[in-house]
């Protein structure tokens, strides 16, 4: 088959596990990677694939169902100047995910 897109899927950890399971059943390969995400210093996991333009829509419909978005609260340090500058937490919530997904074209793919 010949493999046309690139697909970078950054996703979360409670997602993974269903979501490599159902593209499996399909026929996708996956190459899953443990990540970590900048903002929130959390676990996350992203998936590469190599996927051809006919089955793009399906692959990304299968990553649509199953990664949920979800609010997360975090701390985030902010600069206390009324306690001799040191550094005090305060949490801010954010929304993260369903999955955040990179397509880039494959110029060349070998197996060897
Ligand atoms: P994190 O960087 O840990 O970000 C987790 C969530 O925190 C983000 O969810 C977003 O809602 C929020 N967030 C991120 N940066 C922020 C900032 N500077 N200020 C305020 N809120 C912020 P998502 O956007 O769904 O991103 C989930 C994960 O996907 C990210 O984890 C990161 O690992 C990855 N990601 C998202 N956009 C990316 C990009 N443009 N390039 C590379 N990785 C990306």
């Amino acid at each position: 088959m010949k493999l046309d897109k690139l697909v970078m899927a950054i996703i979360q950890d409670e997602d993974a596990f269903h979501l490599m399971d159902l593209l499996n059943a399909k026929g996708f390969s996956v190459t899953k990677l443990a990540s970590t995400g900048g903002f929130l210093r959390a676990g996350n996991t992203t998936f590469i694939c190599g996927v051809s333009e006919e089955r793009l829509p399906e692959f990304i419909d299968i990553i649509e169902k199953k990664c949920k978005s979800r609010r997360q609260i975090t701390s985030v340090n902010a600069m206390n100047v009324n306690a001799n500058e040191s550094f005090a937490p305060y949490p801010v919530e954010v929304t993260v995910g369903g999955a955040n997904i990179f397509i880039l074209n494959i110029e060349e793919f070998r197996k060897v």
